[in-house]
């Protein structure tokens, strides 16, 4: 039985008027506020808008308790994902049952309030057994369930003040109703949905052609633009590469919209929650591919799910879901038919030429600046990706020299950027240990906790400097492993970390004495003094280690650019 969307009436929002919205918000001044994480303001959107619908609020424990263990709401309604608005326990401590708050965006404007009627503190290894299929953390929604989110739930209903402000591709965002509306009046009765985190390439346009030709539905074209796996493509590049091959669509049958849904990688009941959240956006049919919304490897390397999991849970739930699923299965490209087809339906497989890009070797093309096939995407995508992901030979990227004072590290610091100048292409910045501590940190001392503010700082501007393309390099002590390694996870979002130990022992660096603080330190006239009096904790596997002892330092600054050039940082 075919299902039919006759009824595009509009679905219920949490919002008030604008007039009530008004006075609510002088009121709710007043109240105790929580300012809400990214991820809280996506799924705030979702509820006050209606996407989230049957829901009302954030859950209380009974429907919490019911969600994480049979996918249900306590009345029973189908809700596979437990939407929750998760607070620390000082925040907690303030408010209690039977009370309102304000919920806040973060520039502390009044979204929402939230009349809590439940507060209580989930058992998180038990929420991620069931939700995400393991108390993994290699699976981003349990790391962020564990190590992000806060530890005391609080649920209630919520009374929609105004919606998030969002200030890109405004044009392109719409509500549950506004699709509603907008099927209605181009007398769109079938309408399948294409959920997608990724760029459109050719195979997944075949697949959209294909669902819509199957189902004998419109196509909207819906990607998540709220958060999405760690690692994925930015949003920003990611509408531009739809917007870019919109037009190979036909726009009488076809739309796009965005989805500010946050994701969870739930795979399975990801799926199941995706089709709800369409079915109120006014659709009759969704795409469920291969391995839909899969969070990659598990801490044993194997997946998390099966490829085709979701589709299964789908299937056992679709009247529940209210919409059809068109599922399909890994699309390849036959190189003999220049056509894509679905891998389990090449009946000559063992005649043809099959072709494949996996992700992974997409990314690994982009950033070795290779040649990506027109078979596989169309030129404007890898335009697009190109100009966000352009090759680690034109990428910004930060070289970080550690080692005791008077190891070389200023020395050869300097050499390597007078090299790197030579070369020319990206700016050079140099951020040495002396020259930091004058401009940056002026007012800090040698204490631990000064050492760590210190090296956090050169972190930021490095990474600041890397995202923009330049070349940063610094030259601090930074004796302490943690701290060069948050530093080192500042910079690798946006390009490579080298880190290079200049392994001068302490003898050798003591018997130079360049500055003379050595003799200072021995007297006691300098306290906690690297190597003396304050620890020193060796990089166990930096990029590079340099040894001074015996070589000089041109020697040592070669063995730093070769290292860039086999990281393929320079070209050669
Ligand atoms: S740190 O630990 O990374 O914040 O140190 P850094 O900013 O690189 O500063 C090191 C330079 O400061 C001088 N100096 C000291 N070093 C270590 N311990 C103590 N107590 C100290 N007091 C002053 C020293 O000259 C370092 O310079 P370099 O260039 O490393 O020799």
């Amino acid at each position: 039985a075919k299902l039919m969307n006759t009824n595009l009436s509009p679905i219920p929002e949490l919002y008030v008027s604008y007039e009530s919205a008004q006075k609510l918000k002088t009121e709710a001044a007043d109240l105790v506020s929580w300012d809400l994480t990214p991820r809280q303001i996506c799924d705030l959107e979702l509820l006050m808008n209606g996407g989230f619908n049957p829901l009302k609020g954030f859950l209380g424990k009974e429907d919490y308790e019911s969600v994480v263990e049979t996918m249900r709401l306590a009345d029973g309604q189908l809700w596979p994902m437990p939407i929750t608005l998760d607070v620390n326990e000082a925040f907690a401590k303030g408010v209690e049952e039977g009370q309102d708050i304000a919920l806040r965006d973060q520039e502390g404007v009044i979204l929402a309030i939230l009349s809590i009627t439940s507060k209580y503190t989930p058992n998180k290894a038990r929420e991620a057994e069931m939700v995400f299929g393991a108390d993994d953390l290699a699976h981003p929604a349990v790391n962020y369930l564990h190590n992000t989110a806060g530890d005391i739930y609080l649920g209630g209903a919520i009374t929609g003040i105004q919606p998030p402000m969002h200030y890109d591709f405004r044009a392109r965002r719409d509500t549950p109703n506004e699709l509603r509306a907008y099927f209605r009046k181009m007398g769109w009765r079938r309408v399948v949905a294409f959920q997608t985190r990724n760029p459109l390439h050719r195979a997944h346009q075949e697949l959209t052609f294909r669902a819509a030709r199957e189902a004998q539905a419109n196509l909207l074209i819906h990607p998540v633009v709220g958060m999405t796996k760690p690692g994925d493509v930015d949003h920003f590049t990611r509408v531009r590469c739809y917007e870019a091959v919109l037009d190979k669509y036909q726009p009488s049958t076809t739309t796009m919209s965005l989805l500010n849904l946050a994701m969870r990688m739930a795979g399975p009941r990801e799926a199941v929650w995706h089709g709800i959240i369409r079915r109120n956006h006014g659709c009759t049919h969704m795409i469920v591919g291969r391995d839909h919304a899969g969070p990659g490897k598990n801490s044993a390397g194997e997946d998390f799910y099966g490829p085709y999991d979701a589709q299964e849970l789908f299937r056992a739930h679709q009247d529940d879901i209210g919409i059809e699923m068109v599922d399909f299965k890994h699309m390849v490209y036959v190189q003999e038919r220049a056509q894509y087809e679905p891998n389990d339906e090449i009946a000559d497989r063992d005649s043809v030429t099959i072709l494949n890009i996996s992700g992974t070797e997409l990314r690994r093309r982009l950033r070795e600046g290779l040649e990506i096939p027109e078979w596989f995407s169309f030129p404007e995508v890898v335009t697009e990706l190109r100009r966000t992901s352009p090759p680690r030979s034109k990428q910004g990227f930060t070289v970080f020299f550690t080692g005791l004072s008077g190891s070389g590290k200023s020395t050869i610091a300097n050499a390597i950027m007078v090299k790197l100048m030579e070369m020319g292409g990206r700016p050079v910045t140099l951020l040495d240990g002396d020259i930091v501590r004058k401009h940056l940190s002026s007012e800090l001392t040698f204490s631990k906790e000064h050492r760590d503010i210190n090296i956090r700082r050169i972190g930021y501007v490095a990474s600041e400097i890397t995202k923009n393309g330049g070349i940063a390099i610094c030259a601090p002590i930074a004796p302490y492993t943690a701290t060069r390694r948050a530093a080192r996870e500042m910079i690798e979002d946006y390009g490579a970390f080298v880190e290079v130990h200049v392994a001068t022992s302490l003898e050798e660096c003591e018997r130079r004495d360049r500055k003379g603080l050595y003799k200072l330190a021995r007297e006691g006239k300098i306290k906690e003094f690297t190597g003396i009096s304050d620890p020193y904790e060796e990089p166990a596997s930096p990029e590079l280690r340099v040894d001074t002892e015996g070589a000089e330092v041109d020697s040592c600054a070669q063995q730093v650019l070769l290292k860039l050039e086999a990281m393929g940082l320079i070209s050669g």
